[in-house]
């Protein structure tokens, strides 16, 4: 047994150098016994999920990330820009269903301001009263508080008014602002990304926070961004989950570099599972990663399937994604569970437990 096992085994925390030592040359199969002894203290043998839909209320971005398939200039062959009306309808759409949760996430719109944002949170809010509103990226809110030349806390102070109770983990891509501004140079720093975040958590909005990787980062870019987020759990514990997303390389500007292999994602999940040892769920989001990853990565430290999706997200179908109308019934995502010998439970945004199945 190596020297970092033992100390996962008895409770310790990584250190930088050894989360870089496991990344160059630790196998898939130590990560998983390892990574699996993390999930078991923290989740026991339960894998979460629950019953959500996604409002991607446009595609239009002032933002030109090199990895971004989504995106569209106003007005674009492609591009979408939907009105307050039509984002209300889709939320009608839902009344009388069993969704619990409604993400709402799009691109960084060039003229939208604060109060469209307030009308859309407040108008969700009214019709679909009974779910949790999980809105708008670090990037998202950072952008229209530099819009409204307000400070963010203040926006998010308005929003929460309205309604908006979680926020999602998007926009983090690398915490690294060399690496920053060679892949998606007009967004936030990274310090400015974790602000918004710090900043939500003081006001008792807890948050979700991405890796975006496979793509032009090293090693050292992974490790430097998991510390810092390892960091801030540590002063507020406002992360209730971190989600790994795999680069996808069809139609963006990075194309060239290719894709992580299955074994590469496996291998970061565990990771990730170790050595954010202060963040309660890892989150294997089967959108992206598709089902039978998702599947494996339950072994190799995620416990957290996100959740029914019914078709309502297309920005990794746009990048390549297997899957083109993401959708699974709660059979199905138990079944996942179960065919792994875990133990199947619906949650609710804050993962507290709805249903053992
Ligand atoms: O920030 C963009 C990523 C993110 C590509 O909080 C890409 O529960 C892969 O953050 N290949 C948005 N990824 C999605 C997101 C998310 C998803 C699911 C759950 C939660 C949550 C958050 O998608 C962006 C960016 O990092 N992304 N383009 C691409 N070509």
């Amino acid at each position: 047994m190596t020297t970092i096992h033992k100390k996962i085994l008895a409770c310790g925390r990584l250190t930088p150098d050894e989360c870089l030592a496991l990344y160059r040359s630790a196998s898939l199969p130590e990560l998983g016994v390892m990574a699996s002894a993390v999930r078991e203290r923290l989740n026991g043998r339960y894998v979460y999920f629950n019953r959500n839909v996604h409002i991607e209320p446009t595609n239009v971005c002032a933002n030109r990330c090199l990895f971004c398939s989504y995106r569209r200039n106003e007005g674009q062959k492609g591009s979408w820009d939907l009105s307050l009306d039509d984002i209300f309808a889709i939320a009608r759409q839902h009344v009388g269903s069993d969704i619990t949760e409604v993400h709402i996430v799009g691109g960084v719109h060039p003229r939208h301001t604060l109060d469209f944002y307030e009308r859309m949170v407040g108008g969700v809010r009214r019709i679909l009263p009974g779910a949790h509103i999980k809105a708008f990226t670090a990037e998202e809110l950072w952008r229209m508080a530099q819009q409204a030349g307000l400070p963010v806390g203040e926006v998010l102070a308005r929003l929460k008014a309205c309604g908006l109770q979680s926020i999602p983990g998007g926009g983090a891509e690398i915490l690294n602002d060399d690496l920053r501004a060679r892949i998606c140079p007009e967004k936030v720093c990274a310090q400015g990304w974790l602000d918004v975040h710090r900043s939500a958590h003081a006001q008792g909005i807890p948050s979700n926070a991405t890796m975006l990787y496979g793509h032009v980062e090293a090693y050292e870019h992974r490790v430097e961004h998991l510390q810092r987020l390892r960091d801030l759990q540590d002063k507020t514990g406002g992360f209730n989950a971190f989600i790994p997303l795999k680069f996808f390389s069809k139609n963006n500007r990075l194309s060239a570099t290719g894709e992580a292999s299955a074994i590469e994602e496996l291998r970061n999940m565990a990771i990730c599972r170790i050595f954010l040892d202060n963040i309660p769920h890892i989150k294997a989001y089967w959108p992206m990663c598709g089902k039978a990853v998702a599947q494996l990565a339950l072994s190799f430290g995620a416990d957290d399937l996100d959740g029914t999706i019914d078709d309502s997200t297309k920005i990794y179908a746009m990048a390549g994604a297997h899957d083109k109308a993401p959708k699974m019934t709660v059979r199905e995502l138990c079944q996942l569970a179960q065919q792994s010998r875990f133990i199947p439970v619906e949650r609710d945004s804050l993962y507290h437990a709805i249903k053992q199945y």
